[in-house]
């Protein structure tokens, strides 16, 4: 499958080149070597530099049309886009990839080294993140215009060491080597201001006056989707001093004063917070997010008005969806760019911002609800401040009209008028938004009952349900050749932009040759993620081990603890019984814990020391394997997913809100144990109980006893197993007979146990030894694996951002199907 070619006008055919040609190229006239002396990079630079070429075409190519047929925009914005690396993704959906790789073994270059010389792009903490680059793709490849908005940090996520069993966070340092993928656009800069005061005219006009400005830089990466002929661009910006070094301050010698200046202003793209789910009330993060959105919005707005001359109709050109409230400023923000700068009245500012502005929720925990200190606020930005206060003035006439009462008011404005402490983004974005939307079906009901209860009630149409989706083109087709090859020779390759179409090789899930094919590929990807783990951490893993696989971020909500004391719990079962049969098992973790979150990084120091002596005790064998994979990242995931048996999904049920993770292993037939949380609700609609094991309480009961604040103990006593796990965490058997180490996690679990580990510990256990049978009946495994693949079809973030696109943006794009 070849890319179109595209041209430019009526110019003459730009890439007459062959890409082996063009790459060369490169090679010489841009990276500036010849052949003898290039590594792997000046390869990697040199191939992506030569892709790059063949995306600008269609790039200025969609521009146009777009701007040609005054096709309907929409703006994503989010603080984080978790890529990865891109010109895998790149060279396959420009039909480029098996010329690329002919050309490099021509050149006696192993691709994979080629393709790995780039660093991931890690702009993110992790499923929030990861949803933004998913939707990029598919966005592109469903033909709407969409346009990506973040920070081009200087630094992503910290990089992950262990020692000695703890995580050390180590500088990220993505673009020490240059960005091959960016266009930097020294034209598109705004100035963001901050602090200063307010003045009013005879009219009552504001004007802001900040005490301070930074400017933000544009910097762009071309986005193609399928078959490469729809472009669309991310645009992170960067910050810079405003104007040039401040020269008297220079002229007087003090240059030292004048860079540090400098280094201040650019301070605010530095570096991504690596909390997620915690948030740290940081003036830097608060600066961080008007940075963005602000310099985002004055963008959109100057291309609106390159179509229209009138903001009255912004909504129905233009739709922004704010990934949580990390943008939410964006409220304010549109409503005093109307009022100051256009001249808009307040009602009609709002109006027109609740026609734009559409709000995702990607979680109900407490603690992660974004608030500021009305105080931060005021002193960072007193106009918008203003502007809340009138938003939550005209707010509370709604509610009065729509007859709720002062207390319930209260709770629901911006700021709550009488304890004036915080500016309370949820509230905010809510208010201030057409639609908002939770991310899979359980969560958007959690949200109408929890923490959006009386704002729903208030506007009862606004919540709607947009479940979470993976992009099929990096999460089977490049991740696993060897699927995708199986699939494409029996249904063709149709499934790559219509993931439904895989429905088709249900009839072969009992098929004995083709479930002997399925499984041969599942065993290469089984031993491609074996020789990962030992070149990662030395230990030799049995193949015909279950590879059990939890790989996200570290957090009790997540219950990594939980498979590790269903380790422990085994790993004593087998020494009870060393004969026994036992099915070999394969515990492998991965992820990283926020560097201030203590317990989590806890848990990884368990899961270590106890992978410390289960790997070398000789009773145990190749019965059971436990490793702790560092650094986990994008690129770590597409070796871990494919190669996977059984996928952990097993968080307290009620508290994630979707999962996508979950989504990637299910199509690549992993089988899920999992509880009846986020997506895994749907995802066991979609492939039916007898091919998902789902264990534990549902959300209602984990509300419940948690409300009644129900101890474990009593539990505790019933099950001589957990005690025993419990009594070697205390006595040192895990710890070189420290008793100190766990004496926090101990209690945590034994006394508040507020993630319901304990109670869900019996029936994961059960559910576990059921899948060591069913592992044993390699047919029957075969079959549910087949069908996992074969059902996961609707999980494609192509139907997820249709759906946004008809729901929420009220946006044209392609529909699906030939
Ligand atoms: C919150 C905060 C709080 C302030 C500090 C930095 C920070 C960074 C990220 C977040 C948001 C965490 C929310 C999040 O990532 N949610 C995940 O979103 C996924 C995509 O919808 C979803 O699949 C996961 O279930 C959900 O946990």
């Amino acid at each position: 499958m070849n890319a179109m070619p595209h041209k430019i006008d009526d110019t003459r055919e730009l890439h007459e080149d062959s890409l082996g040609e063009s790459v060369l190229r490169h090679l010489i006239y841009s990276v500036g070597k010849d052949k003898a002396h290039a590594d792997a990079r000046d390869w990697n630079v040199a191939l992506s530099l030569a892709v790059r070429d063949r995306m600008v075409e269609g790039w200025i190519d969609t521009t146009r049309r777009i701007y040609k047929n005054k096709q309907k925009r929409v703006y994503y914005l989010s603080m984080e886009f978790m890529i990865g690396r891109m010109l895998e993704d790149n060279l396959t959906n420009l039909g480029l990839l098996s010329e690329a790789k002919t050309f490099l073994k021509s050149q006696n270059l192993d691709v994979t080294t080629v393709i790995n010389a780039e660093q991931d792009a890690a702009l993110g903490n992790g499923g929030l993140g990861r949803l933004a680059a998913c939707f990029m793709d598919s966005m592109a490849t469903t033909g709407v215009a969409g346009m990506g908005y973040g920070i081009r940090y200087q630094h992503g996520i910290f990089r992950q060491a262990v020692e000695d069993g703890w995580q050390v966070e180590e500088p990220e340092d993505w673009l020490f080597a240059g960005n091959s993928w960016e266009f930097r656009r020294p034209e598109v800069v705004y100035e963001i201001g901050f602090g200063g005061h307010v003045t009013h005219d005879e009219d009552g006009k504001a004007t802001w006056h900040p005490s301070e400005s930074v400017q933000a830089v544009a910097f762009d990466m071309p986005i193609a989707g399928w078959e490469g002929d729809h472009v669309n661009t991310l645009r992170l910006w960067s910050a810079r001093q405003s104007g040039m070094m401040n020269l008297d301050t220079f002229n007087d010698g003090d240059f030292m004063a004048a860079a540090r200046q400098q280094v201040l202003a650019e301070t605010i793209s530095k570096v991504l917070y690596p909390g997620d789910h915690t948030p740290q009330g940081r003036e830097l993060r608060l600066k961080q997010e008007v940075f963005f959105t602000s310099a985002s919005l004055h963008d959109l707005l100057r291309r609106f008005f390159a179509n229209y001359d009138n903001l009255d109709t912004l909504g129905d050109h233009v739709a922004v969806q704010l990934n949580d409230t990390h943008p939410a400023i964006a409220v304010p923000e549109l409503i005093r760019i109307l009022m100051d700068d256009h001249g808009y009245d307040f009602d009609h500012a709002l109006k027109i911002t609740r026609e734009t502005l559409h709000y995702t929720n990607h979680t109900l925990l407490p603690e992660a609800l974004e608030k500021w200190p009305r105080d931060l606020f005021e002193q960072i930005l007193p106009r918008h401040l203003q502007i809340i206060n009138m938003i939550d003035g005209a707010f509370y006439r709604e509610a009065i009209e729509k007859g709720l009462d002062h207390h319930i008011i209260a709770g629901i404005q911006a700021i709550h008028p009488h304890q004036q402490d915080w500016v309370r983004m949820g509230n905010l974005a809510f208010i201030g938004s057409r639609k908002v939307n939770g991310v899979s079906a359980l969560h958007t009901e959690l949200m109408k009952q929890t923490v959006f209860h009386d704002l729903h009630t208030m506007y009862p149409d606004k919540i709607i349900n947009q479940t979470n989706g993976v992009t099929p083109r990096r999460w089977l087709l490049e991740c696993n050749p060897g699927l995708s090859d199986l699939v494409t020779e029996q249904i063709g390759d149709g499934w790559i932009d219509d993931l439904e179409q895989l429905k088709e090789i249900e009839p072969l899930a009992t098929d004995a040759d083709f479930q002997q094919r399925y499984m041969a590929v599942k065993a290469a990807n089984k031993q491609r993620l074996a020789d990962m783990v030992k070149t990662r951490t030395g230990v030799i893993l049995n193949s015909d081990a279950i590879f059990d696989v939890q790989i996200k971020r570290i957090h009790e909500y997540k219950r990594q603890h939980m498979n590790i004391l269903e380790t422990i719990a085994l790993y004593n079962a087998i020494k009870a019984n060393p004969d026994g049969d036992w099915q070999p098992r394969v515990k492998i973790f991965a992820g990283k814990a926020a560097p201030s979150y203590f317990f989590a990084k806890l848990i990884i120091k368990l899961i270590n020391d106890v992978a410390k002596v289960v790997n070398n005790d000789p009773d145990i064998g190749d019965k059971l394997k436990v490793v702790f994979l560092p650094n986990y990242n994008v690129s770590m995931a597409e070796i871990l997913i494919p190669g996977a048996d059984l996928s952990e999904q097993i968080s307290t049920a009620g508290f994630e809100a979707s999962g996508t993770g979950n989504m990637k292993f299910a199509l690549n037939g992993a089988l899920t144990i999992g509880t009846l949380d986020g997506a895994n609700v749907e995802m066991l609609e979609h492939v039916d109980a007898e091919n998902i094991f789902i264990f534990g309480m549902n959300a209602d009961e984990v509300a419940e006893r948690q409300h009644r604040r129900a101890r474990p103990s009593e539990i505790i006593k019933t099950s001589p197993a957990l005690q025993q796990v419990m009594t070697q965490i205390g006595d040192g058997t895990f710890s070189d007979g420290d008793t100190d180490r766990y004496r926090d996690f101990l209690s945590n679990v034994t006394e508040h146990d507020y993630f319901q580990v304990v109670p869900d510990f019996q029936s994961y256990w059960d559910m576990q030894r059921h899948l060591d049978a069913l592992y044993g009946q390699s047919e029957k495994w075969a079959e549910k694996t087949i069908l996992n693949t074969a059902r996961m079809g609707w999980f494609s973030s192509d139907r997820t951002i249709r759906s946004y696109a008809d729901q929420i943006w009220r946006a044209p794009h392609k529909t699906s199907g030939p």
